[in-house]
């Protein structure tokens, strides 16, 4: 069926729909509602109960029941603004209030009513569809549902497997890239292995006007979406959204599984921890163990995995999508931390991974927090204080700070110090003190050759950084403004100045 003519079938059928949450009484009433009696019953099902739902990285506990039942899931659609990394906002559209939407589990055989609500405070129509469903469109049809209503359909989960589920309401894309997605599990009448934690880690992708790390409130980009040119690829709905103290944890000796999905609306994922070995996977979410000792797995859009390894060495373990650049320029990175004693049998020790890392091996800095709180109060203070021009540089400087953390810290170092005969000092540079455009050049176009810095000569190779011109004039004056250096603020517009006249040559 064709997306145009779902849609007009699906509003037929929404104006059936009595309204639970409005007093509105249904438009239509030529043939009523079949009615949930009209199912016939189902010898299986014992009892009810309802669905436990959560929000990720957690998952609901296994199911103990040995008899299929009733499972009511209420689920509600919201359209919330979030943090979608620091200093960015989006305008998630969302399975109860969350990206990815909240983890379903439920039991092969299990009948499951499902209530689909969708906030009053929302802008649109939305839906779902649960690759668990066995019937047209996945349930999307019976739960088309405006804002302020609420729907509710019902069905049999025939196959266990992890099953992803997203909203189809047209533009299906645009719905699923503003981060309508989510798992549901139906596990099999025998259960999975017991271990020691399982968690929830779905990765997608977001279209912003803004390039990555553009600061504000971000709209999504429809023209980058087609085209297929995420600004963003994270897991759980937001850069470091598993990294720092939102790492997840385990110790050595347990065993975990991940849920691994991938609600695109686009990319494929291909899913691998650093310095782990998946000993079991169940590829694309299937029920059966289809391969052992595997590296790298591929999580397709709108598919999943499951992936299971046991612990045995201590460490910060790095979750990525392996098409790297999304892994370490567009966010798609997170961490599992094991505690535990060393085992130097497995491996030998040394463990470095701030230089790797970069910015995602500072725990939670607390950047955003504090670049909000200081811009509410330059606010506050806009009413004639000479004191806003301070401010003003403060600013400036945390913005730098926050970028200096993510970009340059992994080469020049965490207190500007370099790295004798490779990377040269930022702290007490005369190279970087005696010249501001020069410096501002060197971050828009790199930097090449030998560059003497404090009577020593440097000959390394420094790449383009990509900034914006905003980040390039806080970056620089961060750097002339810490560590000893005192210089003064470096403008947008000097650098946009530079910016034209080297564009220009
Ligand atoms: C991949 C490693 C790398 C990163 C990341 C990096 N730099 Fe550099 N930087 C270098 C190298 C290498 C040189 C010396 C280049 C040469 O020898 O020509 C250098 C030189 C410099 C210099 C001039 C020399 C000096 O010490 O004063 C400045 C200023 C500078 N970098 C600032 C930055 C800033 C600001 C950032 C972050 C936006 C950054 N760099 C990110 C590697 C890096
Ligand atoms: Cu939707």
């Amino acid at each position: 069926m064709t997306i145009t003519r779902l849609l007009a079938v699906t509003i037929a059928s929404l104006s059936l729909v009595p309204s639970a949450f409005t007093a509105e009484p249904p438009t239509v009433s030529t043939a009523p509602l079949p009615g949930p009696e009209a199912k016939g019953t189902d010898p299986e099902i014992i009892g009810e109960e309802k669905a436990v739902l959560t929000v990720a990285p957690n998952v609901p506990p296994p199911i103990k029941r040995k008899h299929a039942t009733k499972v009511h899931v209420d689920l509600e659609v919201r359209e919330v603004v979030k943090r979608m990394a620091d200093g960015v906002d989006y305008l998630f559209w969302t399975f109860g209030g969350e990206v990815p939407g909240l983890f379903i589990r439920v039991r092969e055989g299990d009948l499951v009513e499902f209530h689909l609500g969708n906030h009053p405070s929302s802008k649109m129509p939305h839906n779902i569809d649960l690759h668990a469903v066995t019937g047209p469109g996945g349930g999307a049809a019976s739960s088309f549902t405006a804002p302020g209503h609420k729907s509710q359909f019902s069905f049999k989960a025939i196959n266990p497997g992890l099953y992803v589920y997203h909203c189809a309401t047209a533009p299906v894309g645009m719905h699923v890239a503003n981060g309508m997605y989510g798992l549901i599990l139906v596990e099999p009448k025998e259960g999975l292995p017991v271990v020691d934690r399982e968690y929830y880690v779905m990765q997608g992708e977001f279209y912003t006007k803004g390039k990555f790390g553009e600061e504000g409130l971000q709209p999504f980009d429809m023209e980058k979406a087609i085209d297929e040119k995420a600004s963003y690829v994270v897991f759980n709905g937001a850069v470091g959204s598993l990294v720092g103290d939102k790492a997840l944890r385990a110790k050595v000796g347990e065993r975990v599984r991940l849920f691994v999905g991938n609600g695109g609306p686009n990319l494929l994922s291909s899913f691998h921890v650093i310095g782990e070995i998946f000993d079991k996977v169940y590829q694309e979410g299937g029920m059966k163990v289809s391969q052992e000792h595997v590296q790298t797995t591929l999580v397709p859009a709108g598919g999943s995995a499951i992936v299971e390894f046991g612990l045995q060495v201590p460490g910060t373990y790095i979750l990525v999508d392996h098409s790297l650049m999304r892994a370490f320029n567009k966010g798609a990175l997170g961490m599992l931390k094991v505690e535990g004693d060393p085992n130097l049998i497995v491996y030998s020790g040394k463990e470095v991974d701030a230089t790797y890392l970069g910015e995602y091996a500072l725990p939670g800095s607390g950047s955003g927090a504090k670049l909000a709180g200081m811009e509410a109060e330059m606010k506050k203070a806009i009413a004639g204080d000479p004191k806003i021009a301070a401010m003003g540089k403060d600013i400036v400087m945390e913005k730098g700070k926050r970028i200096y953390t993510q970009l340059c810290f992994a080469c020049h170092q965490a207190e500007g110090q370099g790295l004798p005969g490779v990377f040269p000092p930022l702290a007490g540079s005369d190279w970087l003190m005696a010249d501001k455009k020069r410096a501002i050049v060197s971050l828009i176009g790199g930097l090449s050759g030998p560059v003497i810095v404090n009577k020593q000569t440097y000959n390394g190779v420094m790449p383009p950084s990509m900034l914006t011109d905003e980040q390039i004039a806080s970056v620089l004056t961060f750097v002339r403004n810490s560590w000893g250096n005192s210089g003064d603020v470096v403008t947008v517009e000097e650098v946009k100045k530079v910016h034209a006249e080297s564009s220009g040559q």
